[in-house]
């Protein structure tokens, strides 16, 4: 498979699949490009040896009529192939109109006399955050676009106005039409007077006891990039930029020998969703769907060296379409570089008292996107070993409410003064297009359990792994169990090691696998169906890329794993893709405040019975210190 045919659109690409969609007054007289990113080939067409055109896909929004259209432009011939308006859903939201929205909001009376009621009437203290209403039962949303919104206020320009929330106020805009829908009061509670601050300024003194700690490699890196294209010892895979997903990884091998195996076509986030767990008219609806209402990639940080990354680095820039449709970048998007991870492996031979160790070397490749109040930083790691993890890092500030002096409140934690930070979940659905030494694979659930004692095991010592073929989607139980230690294997039942088992990858969840708690009648039980198990397993699917559907944004039917799923489709011995949620129910801390300590998330993958030996054994001893 020709891997650069799935990589991002550059910017001639963008500007020319702009130009024909403009040409064809798709989106009217504004059309809004809410996302333009590569239509990526069929699989099944390439293996069939059908030439497939490079195509862009769009999600266009036409910002007078609220109307919706998903497009594809074919751009070997330059003309729109398809033009499909969208009826369930709305296209991602565009900054453009999250940047209106709060001007809207401070113009009108209603919003005006309800903060009067507060005691504020500067307007430029008030910092408002549009949310999307797609849990909001009350806002009709059909044929429109719609926000709500929260208010804060800052005493001053960098004050946290997290810590201020101008409680039980919301107003709901619609963008479209320009115009305040309705703004509800359901009541007034204290405002925080007490600042806290995150920044130096504000908690001083600093510890002075940090000693210089530098990383450098006078060599240079160990890396090679060839444009997006990474190769690294062993590995080799291709590195882009996806508008709504942020970082894809594509074309995953390892070298064995002379010849490149292949382990993963494409990994990616799908989509996610921030559920909040506090049941007020004013808080129930709050959830953020990062990938499919906000655009995760769009909104990807340009990174600082030495402060997001440390030694060495690359970096790769991000080439999106903006939402006039102007090609823009995002410089510094991607941060490459080595790190030391401790010992790989290590034996002290008691007889002959000889110690041989080797240190682990891991390459990163991370991105981190900003939604609001909250930072997701992507870490995926390369190891020497053959096995990749991804951890997913938490950043930021804490969803808050008001309370009234003394009052508790079962659904948060208290933070501060007449503050409580909100119980919530971050779900995240991470799609992996495995292709295990070849695409024709099939799944196991493994659990490990106790024989019963019997004529099998008369000691009562005997331990067994029952291993569930998934041989439809529907198959197996869907949720980790770290009692069983379950794990998922793909396995390639057609190639056997030399130890006669066939050859695999194994997916091992992380300790934060949470699944989703809100239920029915809450909407987004039913538009984040993805987040009801741990474990989907589908055969591939073009068309089946983000977990939530690729319109999420407004939808109230909800789209996605659970509608595709219903069919029970085969899954054996064909091309299958895991689609893992990674769930971590936030219950915060008081130490989560003023801003978070990092809390990490994530899950590997290991090679298993995949090689006929520990792949590492070739890592050399470390060369400045005696390690042999
Ligand atoms: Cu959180």
């Amino acid at each position: 498979m020709h891997d650069s045919l799935f990589d991002a659109l550059d910017t001639d690409e963008i500007r020319r699949a702009v130009t024909a969609i403009r040409a064809e007054m798709i989106g009217g007289a504004r059309p809004g490009f809410s996302a333009v990113f590569t239509d990526e080939p069929d699989k099944h067409l390439l293996r069939a040896g059908q030439h497939v055109p490079r195509r862009a896909r769009a999600m266009v929004l036409d910002r007078d009529s609220a109307q919706t259209f998903d497009v594809v432009v074919d751009l070997e011939a330059d003309e729109v192939v398809s033009s499909t308006e969208i009826t369930d859903g709305s296209a991602p939201v565009l900054l453009q109109e999250f940047e209106q929205a709060p001007e809207l909001i401070k113009q009108d009376p209603r919003y005006v006399e309800a903060l009067a009621k507060r005691g504020i009437t500067d307007m430029s203290k008030v910092q408002i955050d549009p949310w999307g209403v797609g849990n909001q039962e009350q806002v009709e949303v059909e044929g429109r676009r719609m926000a709500g919104s929260v208010s804060y206020y800052r005493d001053f320009p960098d004050d946290n106005g997290y810590a201020h929330p101008i409680e039980g106020v919301m107003a709901v805009v619609d963008l479209s039409a320009g115009e305040v829908v309705a703004v509800h009061d359901f009541g007034v509670r204290p405002m925080n007077p007490e600042p806290y601050n995150y920044t130096a300024d504000a908690n001083q003194p600093m510890r002075t006891d940090i000693a210089p700690l530098e990383i450098t490699q006078p060599e240079g890196v160990g890396f090679q990039l060839d444009g997006p294209q990474l190769t690294w010892q062993k590995w080799r895979f291709r590195i882009n930029m996806h508008p709504l997903e942020g970082l894809v990884l594509h074309g995953v091998e390892y070298l064995d020998g002379e010849e490149y195996r292949s382990v993963m076509h494409r990994g990616s986030l799908s989509e996610m969703v921030v559920p909040y767990g506090d049941p007020s008219s004013e808080h129930y609806w709050r959830s953020a769907f990062d990938v499919g209402e906000y655009g995760l990639g769009k909104l990807a940080n340009s990174l600082r060296l030495g402060c997001d990354c440390l030694g060495e680095i690359r970096y790769l820039d991000a080439t999106f379409a903006g939402e006039d449709g102007e090609p823009m970048t995002i410089e510094n998007a991607v941060c490459i570089h080595e790190e030391d991870d401790g010992i790989l492996w290590k034996h002290t031979d008691w007889v002959t008292g000889k110690v041989d160790v080797r240190r682990s070397r891991r390459l990163v490749v991370s991105f981190i996107g900003t939604v609001g109040n909250y930072h997701y930083g992507f870490f995926w790691y390369f190891y020497q070993d053959a096995s990749i993890q991804m951890e997913v890092k938490l950043l930021g500030i804490v969803q808050t409410r008001a309370v009234e002096d003394g009052e508790v409140t079962p659904h948060g934690t208290p933070v501060g003064k007449n503050i409580v930070a909100t119980y919530h979940q971050h779900l995240f659905a991470f799609r992996l297009d495995m292709e295990v030494d070849g695409w024709e694979n099939t799944v196991f659930q493994n659990d490990a359990y106790a024989v019963p004692v019997g004529p099998e095991n008369p000691h009562g010592n005997a331990i067994g792994v029952e291993k569930t073929l998934i041989a439809r989607e529907n198959d197996g139980d869907w949720v980790t169990n770290t009692q069983t230690s379950r794990n998922w294997t793909v396995v390639n039942r057609g190639k056997l090691n030399t130890w006669g088992v066939p050859v695999g990858y194994k997916f091992l969840p992380g300790w934060s696998s949470a699944t989703m708690l809100a239920q029915a009648p809450s909407l987004i039980a039913t538009r984040a169906g993805f987040g009801t198990r741990n474990m989907w397993v589908t055969p591939y699917r073009q068309d089946e890329m983000r977990a939530a559907g690729e319109y999420p944004n407004q939808s109230r039917s909800g789209d996605g794993l659970p509608r595709w799923t219903q069919a029970d489709r085969p899954t054996e011995d064909t091309d299958v893709v895991l689609w893992h949620t990674l769930g971590v129910t936030h219950v915060p801390r008081s130490e989560d405040w003023p801003v978070m300590p990092v809390e990490k998330a994530g899950f590997h993958l290991l090679p298993v019975n995949f090689f006929d030996k520990n792949p590492a054994l070739d890592v050399p001893a470390s060369a400045q210190t005696s390690c042999h």
